[in-house]
């Protein structure tokens, strides 16, 4: 077992412990011993060797434990104290706020041992009048249980990904099949999704649905029809496959991509051209209205558009937010993509929380032909992420001058931070260390059930600091594991514009903060965007395709995007933002 997993292990048993209501003491004992070997350093080699016990708060149990699973990769003591624990508590687990206390207390006070009875209980309002709980929390909890609902329901778009590589190469591999695509909420590059909605055109259906419902990984076929199926893969996902004719595979393919708004607008469009728009094809209803008969047949999905006299709409768009509008001028913008990227700037390194080294970050920087590279660590009250306080940062820009001089790497270095925005709207640095950097990000990372009020003015505040050149991932929402905390987001983007200041795409999967949908408008009143992978590996600048997705979605163009600069530009435009 390596290390991280030996850590999960031990944070579980302290949970399992505070759910069995065992000592305050014990619970402890594994937290802390969790955290030691968080930052330990040579752990294999210690437990290898049996120093593992003299580090300070590891005793002999607990040397015992940590080794049999290091050595096995399992540990009777856990599993027997898992398999002690009724499911449904460890469940209550995915509810945000409860924890293994609020759990065991609501456990004895009123027996519950699944979430449908904890939000019977609730709905009875018996939560509230247990000790310590009251009101606020009872709502709380039953948000908490709607919301686990629908997160479950549904994935992050970049691990369905995982799953759709595979299942369209196996479709395509076909002897049976002409053509292939996904189409959903997945082609509309949305950050989540509900299903996974693949289209084939075959004129033999039968043996192209038995290879996608015998595929490796299929736990369930929840249908089996003559043309259409669904199945569920491991890890919950549900995924449905149409096969057609080729004729009808173009209509179908944009039928499937919806959204079920786009479709709507695109019908009626059709139906005051005479036509009638649907899965099958385009059909003449009313030669009297219709200026021309639709073409026989169509070898791409822009006919489609074209036949309804638009311009082609990329999948991203396809919301129904004025896209057809748009599109009746055929002047759609052109999109950026990954490609017009000439750098990014919120990036971690060993010296916070970050895996990679800065000469690492940098070498791999340059090897995607990224001309500038900018650093972005945490500062000092992110203390679990090991954040600089002001001579490390000093230290680093050091560290940075010292690479760029040295030529060492073919990428050019910016030395910023990311700056923790304090509960009162003050910025975790003084104003003399800022002023050394090259950029500053600024972003929340605690405090995060303040009222929209105070968060607002928190924000703004930030905003308003002559020093702080973007803000990091705006709303703080984790997708389908945390809500944004409340502020007005209509105020915040109008005191970036007014002084001028940036705001990040982050583009980590889970994140994609400020969302696609304020995007547009934002950019109206001139916020430049900037996509920043929030990099912790050098592998996660793969994560910019998924902010290019979010600039997409938003309707960007590259000029609206900092990042797109070169670094002549870029280098003039930070120094004209500082004061
Ligand atoms: P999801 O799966 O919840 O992430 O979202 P989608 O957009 O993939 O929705 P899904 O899988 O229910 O259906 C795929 C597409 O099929 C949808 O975007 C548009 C089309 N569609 C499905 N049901 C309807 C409908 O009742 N009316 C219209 N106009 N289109 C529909
Ligand atoms: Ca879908
Ligand atoms: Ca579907
Ligand atoms: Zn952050």
């Amino acid at each position: 077992m390596k290390k991280t997993e030996v850590i999960g292990v031990l944070g579980e048993t302290a949970v399992l412990l505070e759910l069995m209501g065992e000592s305050p003491f014990r619970v402890r004992a594994y937290q802390a011993a969790a955290r030691t070997l968080e930052t330990m350093e040579g752990f294999e080699s210690r437990v290898a060797d049996g120093t593992l016990g003299e580090i300070k708060g590891i005793g002999p149990a607990l040397t015992e434990k940590i080794t049999t699973l290091w050595e096995t990769g399992t540990l009777d003591y856990f599993e027997k104290l898992r398999a002690s624990v009724p499911v449904g508590l460890l469940e209550m687990l995915e509810i945000p706020g409860l924890g293994g206390k609020k759990i065991k207390s609501l456990h004895d006070s009123l027996g519950t041992e699944t979430i449908e009875e904890l939000r019977a209980a609730c709905k009875a309002g018996k939560v509230a009048k247990i000790k310590g709980f009251g009101a606020k929390t009872e709502e709380k909890i039953l948000a908490g249980i709607a919301n686990r609902e629908a997160y479950n329901a549904r994935h992050l778009w970049w691990k369905a990904r995982e799953a759709v590589n595979p299942i369209l190469e196996g479709l395509r591999g076909l002897l049976q099949v002409e053509r292939a695509e996904v189409a959903g909420s997945f082609r509309r590059h949305m950050e989540t999704v509900g299903d996974l909605d693949f289209i084939a055109a075959s004129t033999d259906p039968a043996p192209v649905m038995d290879w996608f419902v015998g595929q490796a990984g299929v736990e369930e076929i929840s249908a089996k029809g003559e043309t259409k199926c669904s199945i569920r893969l491991a890890g919950g996902m549900q995924a449905d496959l149409r096969v057609v004719p080729l004729k009808q595979f173009f209509f179908a393919l944009h039928h499937f991509t919806g959204s079920k708004d786009h479709n709507v607008e695109m019908r009626q469009r059709a139906l005051s051209m005479g036509l009638s728009l649907s899965e099958w094809g385009l059909k003449q209803i009313d030669e009297g209205v219709s200026s021309a008969p639709p073409p026989a047949s169509i070898g791409t999905e822009k006919e489609i558009f074209t036949a309804l006299d638009l311009a082609y709409i990329p999948p991203e768009l396809r919301e129904g937010n004025g896209e057809i509008e748009i599109a009746e001028c055929g002047t759609l913008p052109v999109l950026p993509e990954v490609c017009d990227l000439r750098g990014v700037f919120h990036n971690h390194t060993t010296a916070s929380d970050g895996r990679d080294t800065l000469v690492d970050m940098a070498t791999a920087a340059a090897a995607r032909g990224w001309e500038y590279l900018g650093i972005a660590d945490h500062s000092k009250a992110s203390f679990q992420a090991n954040g600089l306080d002001e001579k490390r940062v000093l230290a680093q820009i050091e560290d940075i001058a010292t690479l760029n001089r040295s030529g060492e790497v073919g990428v050019h270095l910016f030395a910023g931070i990311e700056v923790d925005i304090l509960g009162d709207g003050s910025l975790d640095l003084p104003t003399a260390v800022l002023a050394e950097l090259d950029y500053v990000v600024a972003s929340v990372h605690s405090r995060f059930s303040q009222s929209e009020e105070e968060m607002t003015a928190r924000l703004v505040r930030a905003i308003e600091h002559p020093l702080v050149t973007m803000v990091g991932h705006l709303s703080g929402r984790l997708l389908l594991r945390r809500e944004p905390y409340e502020f007005n987001t209509t105020k915040v983007i109008d005191a970036v514009a007014a002084n001028g200041k940036i705001i990040e795409i982050n583009a980590n999967p889970q994140r994609l903060d400020m969302d696609w949908r304020h995007w547009r408008k934002a950019a109206d009143k001139g916020v430049l965007a900037c996509i920043n992978p929030d990099a912790h590996a050098v592998e996660h600048f793969d994560f910019v395709e998924a902010g290019i997705h979010v600039a997409r979605k938003g309707v960007l163009q590259s000029r609206e995007i900092f990042n797109t600069s070169s670094l002549h530009q870029v280098r003039e435009r930070l120094a004209a933002m500082k004061p």
